[in-house]
């Protein structure tokens, strides 16, 4: 059986979590925080969480994680089979990472840690994450998925990518992260109605 580890806040977790039971995968949870403790890093080499353990080894970085479950071939397909519609849904979950959450990242510390950060830091923040979901809008299809209309693993980056930056722009930007692109509110509707998505919701709250 898979072995799930990670902690239920961390969002990158959840949309392991999210995809496992989308799929009908039976896992195990083992809790688990970020480490660079060496026994760690042998499982998961940046130290980062999510990761998971099959029978084959240790995969970590969420968005593999979701194709290589989808890979599978149990329950609903998460990827389009066409290469290119494959690509589509692969470029989004990149551009998703790379120009929303990476830098909305930028100002966890203060949004939700405590801490604080810079003007200069928020100026980027907010020049990145403007830019960021301008990409989004601009090429998502939200027909009503993100991809278009099946669920894909786009879907599930999206979901706990864009709400967590959307919180932390809010918090420490005064920005609403979408109010350019009123499609997201809806689609998180959607997929906040699922029941994949309610499980998290309610275990990420316990
Ligand atoms: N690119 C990684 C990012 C995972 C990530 O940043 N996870 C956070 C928890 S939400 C973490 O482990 N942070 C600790 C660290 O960066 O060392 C992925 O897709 O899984």
């Amino acid at each position: 059986m898979i072995k799930l580890y990670g902690f239920t806040i961390s969002n990158y977790f959840n949309m392991v979590k999210m995809a496992l039971i989308e799929k009908g995968i039976d896992y195990e949870f083992v809790e688990t925080q970020p480490s660079q403790d060496q026994d760690y890093l042998a499982k998961s080499p940046m130290g980062k969480v999510p990761c998971i353990e099959t029978d084959q080894g240790f995969i970590s970085e969420a968005n593999v994680i979701l194709e290589y479950l989808d890979d599978l071939g149990t329950g609903p397909a998460l990827m389009p089979v066409d290469p290119f519609e494959r690509a589509r849904v692969r470029e989004l979950m990149k551009e998703i990472e790379l120009y929303i959450e990476l830098p909305a990242r930028t100002c966890f510390a203060e949004a939700f840690f405590g801490g604080s950060v810079s003007d200069e830091v928020k100026d980027t923040a907010r020049a990145n994450l403007t830019k960021g979901v301008a990409c989004l809008k601009r090429n998502g299809k939200f027909a009503p998925y993100v991809a278009g209309d099946t669920l894909t693993c786009a879907d599930i980056v999206f979901l706990y990518s864009v709400s967590l930056a959307g919180a932390c722009a809010k918090r420490v930007l005064g920005m609403d992260l979408t109010a350019e692109l009123p499609e997201a509110k809806k689609l998180a509707e959607l997929l906040n109605s699922r029941e994949s998505a309610k499980q998290v919701a309610a275990d990420q709250k316990a």
